[in-house]
This record gives C-alpha cells, sequence and structure tokens, in this order.
C-alpha cells in the first residue's frame, strides 16, 4: 500500500468514528414513511431580535426548510408560555434571568419573560416555509410547569400526545432540528429515546444556548442515551 494510499485510509478511519460518527460516512439516510422530523421551537423569540435570542438561530431557517422537503412526516413544536409563567425570572422575587428556583418537579432555570401565547414574539419565525408539516405541538402551556420537551412536560409524566401521535401513525425513527439545542432539542430527542424511537439531531440545523456548559452536558446525555449526532449531508435530499 502506497503511503498516501495508507494516510487516506487512516483518514477514513477516523471520520468513521470521529465525534460526529453516528453514521458512517457515505451512508445517508433517505428519509421515509417511517421517518418524522420534529422541527423544535422556530419561533421569533429564539432568533435574533426576539425576548430569549439563540445566537445564530436565524441562520438555520434555510437549512431546516431544505431538509424539511426531504420528509413526508414533519412536526412543528411552540414554546407557548402564559404570561407570569413559572420559568420567568419575573415569576420570582430577586430573581434573575439564568439563575434557577427549586420547584416541585425540579431545578428550574429562570428565563427572560419569551414565546407568551398570541403574540408577535412566539410566532413561527416568518422565513420558516413548511407547509406540509401536519402537526403544530404547543407546550409550556401551563403556568406552573415548564415544558422543554416536545413528549413530557417538565414533571416527566404529563404527556404531550406526542407518543401517541407518532406510534399511530406508524413513525420509528425521529429526526430533530431548530432551538435550542441543550435544552428544547435535547430533552426531547432523550424523551423520544424513553419512548422507543430512534433519535438523530441534525446538528449543524439546530443552535445552543449554553448557559453553564449546558451544551456539552447535553451532547454527553444524548450520545449516551443513544441519540445518534448526524450532520445535514448525511441526509439525502432530491
Ligand atoms: C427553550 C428555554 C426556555 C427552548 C424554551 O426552546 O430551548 N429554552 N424555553
Ligand atoms: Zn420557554
Amino acid at each position: 500500500m502506497s503511503r498516501r494510499r495508507f494516510l487516506m485510509t487512516i483518514g477514513t478511519g477516523l471520520a468513521l468514528a470521529g465525534p460526529a460518527g453516528a453514521i458512517a460516512q457515505g451512508a445517508r439516510i433517505k428519509p421515509g414513511p417511517g421517518d418524522a422530523l420534529i422541527v423544535v421551537d422556530m419561533q421569533n423569540c429564539f432568533v435574533p431580535g426576539g425576548t430569549l435570542p439563540v445566537a445564530g438561530g436565524d441562520q438555520i431557517v434555510p437549512l431546516v426548510n431544505g431538509l424539511a422537503r426531504a420528509f413526508e412526516n414533519v412536526v412543528i413544536t411552540m414554546d407557548w408560555h402564559t404570561p407570569g409563567h413559572v420559568s420567568f425570572a419575573s415569576s420570582h422575587a430577586g430573581k434573575k434571568p439564568f439563575e434557577t428556583v427549586s420547584l416541585p418537579y425540579g431545578t428550574q432555570v429562570l428565563w427572560p419573560d419569551h414565546c407568551i401565547q398570541g403574540t408577535k414574539d412566539a410566532e413561527l419565525v416568518p422565513g420558516l416555509q413548511i407547509p406540509h408539516a401536519h402537526l403544530v405541538i404547543r407546550k409550556g402551556h401551563r403556568r406552573h410547569i415548564d415544558s422543554y420537551s416536545a413528549f413530557y412536560e417538565a414533571d416527566g409524566k404529563t404527556p404531550t400526545g406526542l407518543t401517541g401521535y407518532l406510534r399511530e401513525r406508524g413513525i420509528q425513527q425521529t429526526f430533530f432540528v431548530g432551538l435550542a439545542t441543550d435544552f428544547c432539542v435535547a430533552w426531547s430527542a432523550l424523551d423520544a429515546r424513553k419512548a422507543g424511537f430512534a433519535a438523530y439531531v441534525i446538528e449543524d440545523a439546530t443552535r445552543g444556548i449554553d448557559a453553564g456548559g449546558s451544551l456539552g452536558k447535553a451532547w454527553h446525555d444524548m450520545t449516551g442515551a443513544g441519540v445518534k449526532r448526524i450532520m445535514s449531508s448525511d441526509i439525502e435530499r432530491s
């Protein structure tokens, strides 16, 4: 074997086992009837100019639109809070955004007021073009409980109904894009695994908040739970 050929082989081997290495290079996924794309919280609140902006959140819109065209099953989620929601720092005297409080269901990170039902801030970003999406799940709509996950509210037991919907539709594999990688995307992908679905996060079609190391922890938890970390180039688009 020539030295050059040998190095190329090593190079490929590393790519196969690399950090993003859920999918062997070259083995692209062609979405079919058993696959659903779940587009998480692509709302004005989470892009620059919104109330809880995720850096670069607006940049993924064209990629999300393009990926959605490759899936016949698309579900959209929306963060949909009441005014005075328990996850808002403004609801807790003396507390500031990104601090935490202890609530009956566990530790809650506190956020600026965001995604209030019926406001412009809570609307889907205007550039999102997924007319064929079948279902919109609104979550976090109960004043006293947050819901990052598209499947279960933050008590871990109140269902949104998404598990039943996907099962009844014969979906086996779920693919996640949107905002934010380390909160609503991660919690949703982890719950998808708990419900028995295969789960893939398309990394370059997400952006994270990364509060206090939350992004690294989210990837650690996700890969530990069997969530596959892939890139948009791993999805076959016609
Ligand atoms: C989210 C924080 C608070 C999210 C929602 O969509 O990731 N993050 N509410
Ligand atoms: Zn929220």
